[in-house]
């Protein structure tokens, strides 16, 4: 009996491909973020001309709601969290402890290096000023997010936070009270009812607030969104900072005949849960493994809750299952991949997971599902999607720091290599970028 195949098959044994013809031949999704940029556009142009009003028009439009300040009140802040489900408040408690353990340990320190006697350089790490945390409503409440981006930035030292999420007609125009409630568990005690890349534009620019208080400008925005919300960062970027742009969610598993099938068929359908576009990819050298999970997940598909999306993002061409001859093999298509998550269930797991140089993040072993990284392991979720690995790195403190060199020289420390700045500025014929170092020392 053949169970019904839900993931399509890549075939790549026998086969040597370079790293240009994987990623040609690994099933892999994409949004196009450029083919919204001309809609996006204006209401950006417009939040940025008319301020709070406009947003709040065009929350109206989109969101069907329109609350009478973009600033959430303070008590409806304390009034979510005094409502908040016990036990989602002990597991956001727990979120939070390990997020703050994980990312304490990031803390780096200032380097101060004595270049020659009297010429120090130092790199002094200061946090942004203002961030905007920028929260989806709709489908995708997600108070973890909440947790994943206000940890890092409070740990890197960033002061002024401000939390944005579109309102919701069913809570009186407020965005969704878990959203609310894990804002104020952390403390955060500026929350905008404002979304969509009305939400982003308003964060850039700042504006007025209807009852005339001020929505003061961030430095810089983080946070998933949708398509809307990518193309309105895209936009903004330069004026503002902007974390990377996160696409649909990703989970890659390399396994061989070791791993247990039933687990890396539910660590395949619960990434595909977020979104018909998330992509599921499992990298196999066992084509034996790949018949237990096809029928796993076949077993276990009909049970769980979005089995729709599920079964749209399984089938669609972002997902499948790769065959390879031998681990190295598979782990030069996990590195060509370059997933958002990349899980381990192989022999000598830690061994494998030391060997792999692209991934947003990795799970080692059967005991580290990708679900755990979600929500409690303590790492961060925001990582980067769409191979952006390759280049990228998920959110951490570092995300929230600026490096600033401080160039401290004394006279000696500048006579002893001015020769050497005249020469490189004559041979750029800047011979002014000479003359301010010789003027120090003789007249012109
Ligand atoms: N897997 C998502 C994050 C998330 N999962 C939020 C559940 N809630 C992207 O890393
Ligand atoms: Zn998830």
């Amino acid at each position: 009996m053949t169970a019904r195949t839900e993931l399509r098959r890549v075939d790549l044994r026998g086969s040597s491909p370079s790293t240009t013809e994987l990623r040609s031949v690994l099933p892999r999704g994409g949004v196009d973020v450029n083919s919204v940029l001309h809609l996006v556009t204006p209401i950006v142009d417009t939040v940025r001309e008319r301020g709070a009003e406009a947003a709040l028009d065009y929350g109206q439009q989109f969101d069907g709601v329109r609350p009478a300040t973009v600033r959430v009140p303070a008590e409806a802040l304390d009034r979510a969290l005094a409502e908040l489900d016990p036990d989602v408040r002990a597991a956001l408690e727990v979120s939070i402890e390990r997020s703050r353990i994980v990312h304490g340990d990031q803390r780096r320190g200032d380097t101060v290096t004595e270049v020659v006697p009297g010429g120090t350089v130092t790199e002094k790490w200061v946090p942004v000023d203002r961030v905007g945390l920028y929260v989806p409503g709709g489908n995708a409440v997600y108070p973890s997010s909440v947790v994943m981006n206000v940890v890092p930035a409070q740990v890197a030292g960033v002061t002024s936070l401000v939390v944005a999420s579109p309102p919701q007609a069913e809570f009186g125009g407020l965005p969704h009270p878990t959203i609310l409630a894990a804002a104020a568990l952390l403390g955060v005690e500026e929350v905008w009812a404002v979304g969509g890349a009305q939400s982003v534009a308003l964060l850039t620019y700042g504006g007025q607030d209807t009852d005339g208080a001020e929505l003061a400008p961030v430095d810089m925005i983080t946070g998933p969104g949708n398509i809307y919300v990518t193309a309105a960062k895209r936009l903004c970027r330069g004026v503002v900072g902007i974390d990377s742009e996160a696409g649909p969610t990703e989970i890659a598993i390399l396994a061989d005949e070791t791993a247990d099938p039933v687990h890396v068929a539910a660590d395949l359908i619960s990434q595909a849960e977020h979104d018909v576009l998330a992509a599921s990819v499992l990298v196999t050298t066992s084509p034996e493994l790949a018949d237990a999970v096809d029928a796993a997940v076949a077993e276990q598909i009909g049970r769980t809750k979005h089995v729709d999306r599920v079964r749209t993002a399984l089938g669609g061409d972002q997902s499948g299952i790769v065959l390879v001859d031998t681990i190295d093999d598979g782990i030069r298509t996990v590195d060509a991949y370059a997933a958002e998550h990349l899980e381990i269930q192989t022999r000598d797991a830690s061994d494998v997971a030391a060997r792999v140089r692209s991934a947003g993040a990795i799970f080692v072993g059967p005991w580290a599902p990708v679900s755990l990284g979600d929500y409690c392991a303590g790492s961060n979720h925001v990582l980067p999607t769409a191979g952006c690995a390759r280049h990228s790195s998920g959110l951490s403190v570092q995300t929230f720091l600026r490096g600033i060199h401080i160039v401290d020289y004394s006279r000696d420390a500048l006579a002893d290599v001015a020769q050497h700045v005249v020469a490189l500025a004559n041979a750029e014929d800047l011979p002014a970028h000479g003359d301010a170092v010789r003027v120090r020392f003789e007249a012109l």
